[in-house]
């Protein structure tokens, strides 16, 4: 697996607005804008040519574009967000999108679901069940993923917002597991890499062609993850933490 591209959108000011079940207050934008310019070049320095698209400020999650979309090798997938104030997102999405795929399908109502609930494993796609991706938009996704030649499956979450704030696949069968996670039945095949309890956080990692991006402040973490013989780069996203966001959803990579 080589990815070769991502696209990525600015925060606007609105961001500030954005949904949060953190108690850490709300995040400094221009401390944000110099934390998304690193990750940005951090994505350029693992070989990917990364279009960035403008701030959508009327819609204050907009930078979370990951959630909008899943890019497989075979077709792109649009998401229907299960937060309401999220579903304008997708609209422009699947404008940028259509230039690099020529399928684009797309989840439908009654369905929701947001990308930061999947998980791509070769081509099998582990889907969260969470307040945002409901059993109908799972079912749909993998209809999808079955009719190109692909496989998914469900992975019902307790505590987390997104399946993804919780595990990150690492390839060779590395899994990063923090959590409930650690010991859940539907992921007993990987070798799992237990994220300590304090620096849960830092289960949101983002494998990119060999290089792990890890948020900075978790030792634990990035030490983990370097003796499994990753180059890692650490990057500061405490404004986007905030939001409940992190590394995996400022981008869509494929
Ligand atoms: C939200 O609640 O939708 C945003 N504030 C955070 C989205 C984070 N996205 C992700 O984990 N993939």
């Amino acid at each position: 697996m080589r990815y070769t591209r991502a696209i990525a959108r600015r925060p606007g000011p609105s961001m500030i607005h954005g949904l949060t079940t953190s108690d850490l207050g709300p995040p400094d934008y221009q401390k944000a804008l110099i934390q998304y310019d690193a990750y940005v070049d951090a994505l350029r320095d693992c070989g990917l040519t990364v279009t960035v698209l403008p701030p959508d400020n009327d819609h204050p999650d907009s930078t979370f574009v990951e959630d909008t979309a899943l890019l497989t090798p075979e077709c792109a997938i649009m998401m229907r967000p299960g937060a309401p104030s999220r579903r304008g997102e997708t609209r422009e999405i699947e404008t940028v999108v259509k230039q690099f795929f020529q399928t684009v399908e797309t989840v439908e109502v009654p369905g929701t679901a947001e990308a930061g609930d999947i998980m791509m494993v070769g081509t099998h796609y582990y889907i969260g069940l969470s307040d945002r991706t409901n059993p109908e938009g799972a079912q749909q996704i993998i209809e999808i993923l079955q009719n190109h030649g692909m496989t998914g499956s469900t992975v019902p979450l307790k505590h987390v917002l997104h399946l993804k704030s919780g595990v990150a696949y690492l390839e060779n069968f590395n899994l990063l597991v923090a959590g409930e996670f650690k010991s859940h039945p539907e992921l007993a095949r990987f070798t799992r890499i237990p994220i300590d309890d304090n620096e849960q956080y830092a289960a949101n990692c983002v494998w990119i062609n060999g290089t792990v991006l890890v948020p900075a402040g978790f030792p634990k973490t990035e030490q983990a993850i370097k003796s499994c013989g990753y180059r890692t780069i650490a990057l500061d996203v405490s404004e986007f933490r905030k939001l409940d966001g992190g590394l995996s959803c400022l981008s869509l990579r494929f």
